[in-house]
């Protein structure tokens, strides 16, 4: 952590006023990103990057988050606390109310502020006042408590918000023995589309804020009803830690984690890695403390010092036999898990949702520094270099290998309906728009569903057995398999890398597998493979999930479908006077095709899921993480974060 600067002497003189708070209200979408659920978390965000700035500049070490029962949130620090001295050009004024209640004045901006602040937007606690209904706010500093309260008043036609409701106070001698800063707040229903917090959205946060503050102690209380929950974050491995969390119940490739640091002009750079058996890359990248989902220069610089450093290592050595004369990019990250994280006086965000680093010295900085230290920890470490050097060289003959098998799939779908797997029953219809294909679990069910579409628009393809376990297997392998191939020609974008969304022969891709137990594995074993090959069509929500029942009971002379046993107990309760008879469905080859039809497959009658890109990531984790543990621990995970996955089986 960042020693405190000397001079902290920060008074009212450094806070700049810019602007009011207007028009944060008139355009909140700018200031926050939208006035969704992902803005609303952003007020929490702002407050909380706000009190970690001051423990990395080295001024108290715990934060204290609270979702208080009446839907406001309280952030605590042990900061400096807000300045509350009298500002000289706003006579009256103290320099908190200041900060509070004008843009920009949050004292980053001039000379002696914080350098290294983070923030989507960087624009500190007065935007969160400004989407409020009310703010209190309290500081502890030299020994005393002061206290403000602001409001959104009604004037006239127009709302006024973040607003004081009397100048800043100070109510006597503080009994907190530490100075710091308590902002609470009640977001403004008139400005967001809603008001719940979702607790794992704040967990998720605030545990990778403590892993990226080594030291820092983050505390969670949840105290609205039904929801009560504490946690505490701290870590002091940092990213380190970070790492090894990522990898946790995943299998390492070797035990330590590897990891450097290091402070130069431009910036300071962080890193952490470890390799698991896996398949896939887990490069997670961070400027100012700020996720940078869409990479940038620091992913840049590290990507190519890694290529760069496991070659020559393996070169040097001579471990590179035969074919292999080269290890790509994506041989080397093949089953890396990875930290960079960098901290730069002006980070500049790009790219589509403005997390992608821009900043080109960071590139050279980062690709230098792992060059240097990674190379060294190679030496250093000859058993998991040499695992490292043989995962990748693997990895480079899968791609060789997963090259042909994508050539001929390529090439056996190269004309339009020409060389299309054998067991599809395409629709008549050429052009993608409002057209259907439906996966289906075996051949029976395949027949059933064939009598029972509509052949225009509705494509059938029957999968046989189980699909497999795409975590667990190597690209090569995933490609070679039969029942993937006829499912990536049916499909027609191509698969993996190369997939493009706009070449898929269907609007809707429609998993159909039975209600059981097995029908559910199935249902997550192609969620994943849909996930992990061709996450696009997952993006643009174009894949679904039919609900075939489970059962069907005659209730008051009319046929009616029930979903599972939960709601077959419903209903005998519903209708206890009544001998319900229940006809239970072996499996969707059991129905006849009316029936399969008015369930699964009448866009008028049926019953559909669209599958989100959570869902799938759910579906991802149970396959890659939770299937090495038992059903009840399985089960538990799946009810604490996806109980509104009902389609999910284990
Ligand atoms: C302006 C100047 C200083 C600190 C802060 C703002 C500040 C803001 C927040 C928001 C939440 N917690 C906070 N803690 C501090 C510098 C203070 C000084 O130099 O004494």
């Amino acid at each position: 952590m960042a020693a405190a600067k000397d001079g902290g002497d920060y008074n009212a003189e450094h806070i700049q006023v810019l602007e009011g708070l207007d028009p944060v209200r008139k355009r909140p979408g700018m200031y926050i990103g939208s006035t969704g659920s992902q803005g609303l978390h952003h007020l929490i965000w702002e407050v909380v990057d706000n009190a970690v700035d001051e423990a990395m500049a080295g001024y108290g070490t715990r934060i204290d988050v609270t979702l208080l029962a009446d839907g406001g949130v309280r952030v605590a620090d042990s900061g400096r606390g807000i300045p509350v001295d009298e500002h000289p050009l706003h006579k009256g004024k103290s320099a908190a109310e200041l900060v509070l209640t004008t843009l920009h004045a949050g004292g980053k901006f001039g000379d002696g502020g914080y350098k290294m602040s983070g923030g989507l937007h960087g624009v500190g606690v007065s935007v969160v006042n400004a989407l409020s209904t009310r703010l209190d706010l309290e500081i502890h500093r030299d020994g005393n408590v002061y206290r403000q309260s602001y409001t959104a008043v009604r004037k006239g036609t127009k709302v006024l918000s973040g607003v004081p409701v009397a100048p800043l106070k100070n109510d006597g001698r503080s009994r907190r023995g530490n100075s710091g800063t308590i902002v609470t707040f009640w977001p403004d229903p008139d400005v967001f589309e809603e008001l719940e917090f979702r607790a794992a959205t704040v967990l998720e946060r605030l545990q990778v804020t403590a892993f990226l503050n080594r030291g820092i102690t983050i505390h969670f209380d949840d105290k609205r009803k039904d929801h009560e929950q504490t946690e505490t974050f701290c870590y002091d491995g940092g990213i380190a830690d970070f790492v090894r969390h990522l990898n946790e119940s995943k299998e390492p490739l070797f035990k330590d984690v590897g990891y450097f640091s290091a402070a130069e002009a431009e910036g300071e750079v962080e890193v952490a890695w470890q390799w698991n058996t896996g398949y896939y890359e887990g490069l997670h990248t961070f400027a100012n403390g700020i996720s940078t989902s869409e990479g940038g220069m620091h992913a840049e610089g590290f990507k190519r010092a890694l290529t760069n450093a496991i070659n020559r290592y393996a070169k040097d050595r001579n471990l590179l036999k035969g074919k292999d004369t080269s290890l790509q990019g994506d041989d080397v990250r093949e089953g890396l898990t990875a930290i960079v994280s960098v901290r730069l006086t002006d980070p500049q965000f790009e790219g589509q949702t403005k997390t992608k680093l821009g900043n080109t010295e960071i590139r050279s900085l980062v690709e230098r520094l792992t060059n240097e230290r990674f190379s060294r920890w190679l030496e250093e470490h000859p058993n998991p270099a040499k695992a490292v050097v043989q995962k990748a060289s693997s990895a480079a003959r899968a791609r060789t290998a997963a090259k042909q098998a994508r050539e001929l799939t390529r090439r056996k779908s190269a004309l339009e309906g020409v060389g299309m797997p054998d067991k599809l029953a395409d629709c008549s219809q050429r052009s993608a728009e409002g057209t259907e294909l439906f996966i289906v679990e075996g051949n029976s069910a395949g027949g059933s569903a064939r009598d029972a579409r509509d052949p225009k628009i509705q494509a059938i393809l029957p999968l046989r057995g189980k699909v497999l376990n795409v975590e667990r297997a190597s690209l090569d392998k995933i490609l070679a398999n039969a029942e993937i191939q006829s499912l990536v020609s049916a499909i027609g974008g191509g698969v993996g890398k190369e997939f493009d969304v706009d070449k898929v022969r269907y609007e809707k891709t429609i998993i159909l597998s039975d209600a059981d137990v097995d029908g559910g594995h199935i249902r997550t074993l192609l969620i994943t493979f849909f996930y992990r090959q061709m996450l696009p069509l997952v993006e643009a929500g174009r894949l679904y999930v039919a609900q075939p029942p489970l059962y069907s009971v005659e209730i008051g002379g009319q046929k009616t479908y029930v979903p599972d046993d939960a709601a077959r107990l419903r209903l005998m309760e519903e209708h206890s006077n009544k001998q319900l008879a229940f006809a239970r469905f072996k499996g969707l080859g059991e129905m006849d095709y009316p029936e399969l039809a008015e369930t699964c497959m009448n866009p008028a009658t049926r019953s559909l899921v669209q599958i989100t890109v959570d869902q799938a990531e759910v579906c991802d984790r149970i396959l890659s993480v939770l299937m090495g543990d038992d059903v009840d621990t399985r089960r538990q995970w799946i009810q604490q974060n996806a109980k509104d996955v009902r389609f999910l089986d284990i």
